[in-house]
């Protein structure tokens, strides 16, 4: 793996400049293990930017929770950003800079698969614990890394989920499966291809668009002429919006069914307003926003005008969880040992009690079904 020091001693040298840096200019510098340093990475900028403004107030408001009850091991908890921009190679970037510059504890991220996928190698290699609140991608688990979990289900059980509600609750037979050709995208498109063919149908249409895009009118035209009985997407809100848009623009009645890359208002402002986005179905956890264990955070995040959407309460959990590791190993250095201890505690959290396979995945699956409303907002409805 390239790292950002290619030795320690380039690390030592550049740490001692730094601190003497900081001397020089009356700075007084933090300190190693003064502090414990979350990485908080994920997409601060780019198309899916709303999602690290979710992860951000998630980890903020935790680490702000847990500093005011005297942080962590009586250390105090300060998070680190990263921002990949939702692209591989950022990740890269961001990972290595977490790891040899920042030195950071854990991390919380990332959001997209392919990021997760990528920078997890890194935090593995350092043996560092890496917790991602929105990953579903079955390899973000599935190649034995044993610091690396996940905090929310995996797309072969939201792709089960949404298969199953198309068949037996809309009645649909024939069924459009459209994807971005994204690690999640295409990956979620083909657990839910993959379910229906066990149901016994098989899609009338498979296709990808292309993320960056907002003209879908030819494939809409396509879907249309296959006469679609429902539509489903594997991707993100920002192409989701105006796919949504030009099926109604196009009088395409067939329901829109997606995963949880839509869940952010972003999806209702992509998509031209509430009425375009109304209607539309995603599969996501059971919402958090109701469970009770998380009631006085969420009035907090009310009062501040904040509503705690989509995968804000899972990064709040996230942090939870890493510092119960942290505090349950007894070490805020070894990554393998608040793993180990991971697999064998439940961690309370404000999404309730939370249990980790030998993978590192969640023990339990909550996927629903929600709609999207004439509010713009989005509603269980089973
Ligand atoms: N799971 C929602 C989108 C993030 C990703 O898995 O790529």
């Amino acid at each position: 793996m390239v790292h950002f020091f290619r030795s320690s001693v380039q690390k030592a040298l550049f740490s001692v400049a730094i601190v003497a840096l900081l001397a020089l200019s009356g700075v007084s510098p933090l300190l190693a293990g003064e502090v414990v340093k979350i990485g908080v990475a994920g997409p601060f900028s780019g198309a899916v930017a709303a999602f690290g403004d979710q992860f951000w107030r998630g980890a903020e408001q935790a680490a702000m929770d847990l500093n005011a009850k005297g942080g962590i091991d009586g250390k105090k908890v300060v998070l680190v950003r990263g921002d990949d921009a939702c692209e591989p190679k950022q990740a890269l970037q961001v990972a290595n800079r977490l790891v040899d510059f920042e030195e950071v504890n854990a991390i919380m991220g990332h959001f997209c698969s392919a990021t997760t996928i990528t920078a997890s190698e890194i935090y593995a290699d350092a043996g560092l614990l890496m917790m991602t609140p929105a990953s579903t991608n079955p390899m973000v688990t599935e190649r034995g890394l044993p610091t690396i979990f996940r905090n929310t289900g995996r797309d072969d059980q939201q792709g089960v989920v949404a298969a199953n509600f198309v068949v037996e609750k809309l009645g649909a037979k024939q069924i459009a499966v459209i994807h971005d050709k994204s690690t999640y995208g295409q990956g979620i498109a083909d657990a839910f291809k993959a379910h229906l063919h066990t149901l016994g149908l098989t899609e009338i249409l498979y296709d990808g668009l292309t993320r960056g895009e907002k003209d879908f009118n030819a494939l809409v035209t396509k879907i249309k002429g296959h006469r679609a009985d429902a539509v489903y997407f594997g991707g993100i809100h920002s192409e989701a919006g105006p796919l949504a848009r030009q099926l109604k623009e196009q009088g395409v009645s067939a329901p829109l069914i997606s995963g949880d890359g839509i869940v952010s208002d972003e999806f209702v402002m992509s998509a031209g307003g509430p009425s375009y986005a109304q209607g539309v179905y995603m599969t996501f956890g059971a919402d958090p926003r109701k469970i009770p264990a998380g009631k006085e955070v969420i009035a907090r995040y009310r009062a501040k005008g904040i509503e705690p959407e989509g995968y804000t309460l899972y990064s709040y959990a996230t942090i939870q969880a890493i510092a119960a590791a942290m505090e349950g190993a007894g070490t805020t250095t070894d990554g393998e040992k608040m793993a180990e201890w991971l697999h064998t505690h439940p961690v309370q959290t404000i999404m309730g009690a939370k249990t980790w396979d030998a993978k590192g995945d969640l023990s339990v699956s909550d996927y629903v079904i929600y709609q999207w409303d004439d509010q713009g907002s989005y509603q269980e409805v089973e």
